[in-house]
């Protein structure tokens, strides 16, 4: 049984009170005086995990403000927590579920209890299951309809069923069978079936329906649209067994849609959605970057795991990452965090933890159902660099609010081409360094700026980065940085005493359409009783359609 920590408690704590008295030293101190007084601190404050490295020497803290923080999460059973979600505990208490998306990538010979039952071999049925899927997808005996090979996939699946292949296909396009074209549809929008689907022969294409209830709206509807077009073409309800396959935990609903369980890919309530894209959820990367691939990703994220669960809270990279971040947002009031990833590859990846960092901390009570009376998860937010050197970056180098960023390279590019690297990976340096410490208006002086425009050229600096790096983008290392946020999250989550493997906020927004569609929909002018405004859209809505 978990035991409930007194949350609710926690500003009231000595353990709070000692970190808001420390956070008092950096109204003097700043990032600059920081590296003055301590000038190796950019070598210490640095770590090293399953092959990435982390520097967070820029950062406003000092190695004290570690040790407050770690005393902190200890209070808050961060060590315990981390085990029972390794053991397998129900610590999604809302849901009374378990947490093992650990499990996907656990060891063959592990044994991870839930409910009496080991549940890896069961992982292990899937992935074996989907790795003779792919091969036979791949030597073409896995034939269309009319007996042709597939040579289009496309994933039909929203938020977790989606941004995670999204992102992975982007990630590990370099590794990817470039001969086949992979497509995703995910909003209800018809302009994104259509989109996806206008040059593609369906005696070619396979879509991949990717849905853990098999209920939602939008995949659901995506996917009846994409059998109308498939039936369409080749003319018989018959091709649907070969152009179709689902990821789902609901075998009726798989049924009922006319998909045969035998192309079912299953996964488990103890996966959420948005921790899923290394389960069957996965089905679309398998088959664009093969079984093999496949599994390196899985090695490293069980790297990052096997990390998590041993390292001690000091040398933890993701631990000290969501400490840097609870730091930040709950004493700093650094509402955001911007991703950086200096790597086209990965540009899908801030949408990604967009999505993995709010959907789970963004709640406003505790584990005990009491409200916070402090700030939760950040808002995620980035681009690629450089691009974003180009737009945004302005605010977050003079902007009135402080945004502590991560910005991700590799020392390596898959794609050398001239000096591209290194500049690449300069200006990432340079952001960081510039973030830091600025200009001032005395080194601006020196360099004989006009005095009226100094107050308009000064960068005050200040401003928190990590930097994180691995030697260069491969499966492997993907598995090891998803893996790394997933458990920061745990770790901020932890800390704030929240549940971060629910979504009731999601939920809501999944029966909030139903009721305006059907009004839309009727033939005759409804009662209408919601408020003022949104009955004179429906309004207008139905006027225009009237006039077509
Ligand atoms: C993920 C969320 C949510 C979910 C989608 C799709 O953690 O709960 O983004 O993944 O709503 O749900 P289905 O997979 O059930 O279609």
């Amino acid at each position: 049984m978990e035991k409930q920590t007194d949350v609710d408690t926690l500003t009231q704590r000595p353990s709070w009170l000692a970190l808001k008295e420390h956070h008092a030293l950096f109204r003097e101190k700043n990032l600059q005086s920081l590296f003055q007084e301590d000038p190796k601190r950019g070598e210490r404050l640095t770590t090293s995990a399953a092959g990435l490295f982390l520097d967070y020497s820029k950062n406003r803290i000092t190695e004290e403000t570690l040790r407050l923080l770690t005393v902190l999460a200890r209070e808050q059973e961060l060590p315990e927590q981390i085990d029972r979600m390794f053991r397998g505990e129900k610590i999604n208490t809302t849901e009374h579920r378990a947490v093992l998306h650990i499990a996907l990538r656990a060891a063959r010979e592990e044994v991870i209890v839930v409910d009496g039952e080991n549940v890896v071999p069961g992982v292990y049925a899937v992935l074996d299951k989907m790795s003779s899927f792919v091969r036979k997808v791949h030597d073409g005996s896995w034939k269309g309809h009319t007996g042709k090979p597939v040579r289009n996939v496309i994933n039909i699946g929203i938020g977790g069923s989606d941004l995670g292949p999204v992102m992975a296909f982007e990630a590990l396009r370099h590794y990817s069978r470039r001969e086949m074209t992979f497509r995703f549809i995910s909003n209800i929008d018809g302009t994104d079936f259509t989109e996806a689907t206008r040059d593609l022969d369906p005696a070619e294409t396979l879509f991949i329906v990717c849905s853990k209830t098999f209920t939602t709206l939008e995949t659901m509807t995506n996917a009846s649209t994409a059998r109308a077009w498939l039936k369409a073409s080749l003319g018989s309800d018959a091709a649907i067994a070969r152009h179709f396959v689902a990821v789902s935990t609901n075998q009726e609903e798989v049924q009922r849609f006319g998909i045969n369980p035998e192309n079912m890919f299953g996964f488990w309530d103890w996966v959420g959605g948005r921790y899923s894209m290394d389960s069957s959820i996965g089905l679309s990367t398998m088959l664009a970057i093969g079984p093999e691939r496949f599994l390196e990703m899985l090695s490293g994220f069980r790297k990052m795991d096997h990390h998590f669960r041993s390292a001690p809270l000091e040398q933890n990279l993701p631990v000290i990452l969501g400490l840097l971040s609870f730091w930040e947002n709950s004493f700093f009031g650094c509402g955001t965090r911007g991703i950086f990833p200096y790597d086209q590859y990965l540009k899908r990846f801030p949408a990604y933890l967009q999505q993995l960092t709010m959907e789970s901390n963004g709640k406003h009570v505790t584990k005990s159902g009491t409200r916070v009376n402090y700030d939760t998860g950040p808002i995620f937010w980035g681009e690629p660099g450089t691009n974003g050197q180009h737009s945004f970056y302005q605010l977050i180098h003079q902007g009135t609010r402080i945004i502590p960023s991560d910005l991700i390279g590799f020392l390596h590019s898959l794609n050398p081409t001239g000096p591209h690297h290194t500049i690449l990976v300069a200006n990432l340096f340079a952001q960081s360094e510039a973030l830091a410490f600025g200009r001032t208006a005395e080194q601006l002086r020196q360099e004989g700026v006009p005095e009226s425009q100094i107050p308009h050229r000064v960068c005050e600096g200040n401003r928190p980065t990590n930097v994180i790096l691995a030697d260069r983008l491969t499966p492997e290392t993907l598995g090891t940085l998803i893996a790394l946020y997933e458990h920061s999250v745990f770790t901020q989550g932890t800390l704030w005493g929240i549940d971060s493997f629910d979504q009731w906020g999601v939920e809501l927004g999944k029966i909030l359409a139903k009721r305006i569609i059907s009004e839309l929909e009727a033939p005759k002018d409804p009662d209408l009783s919601h408020d003022s405004s949104t009955n004179a859209l429906i309004r207008r809505f139905r006027n225009a359609r009237k006039q077509d």
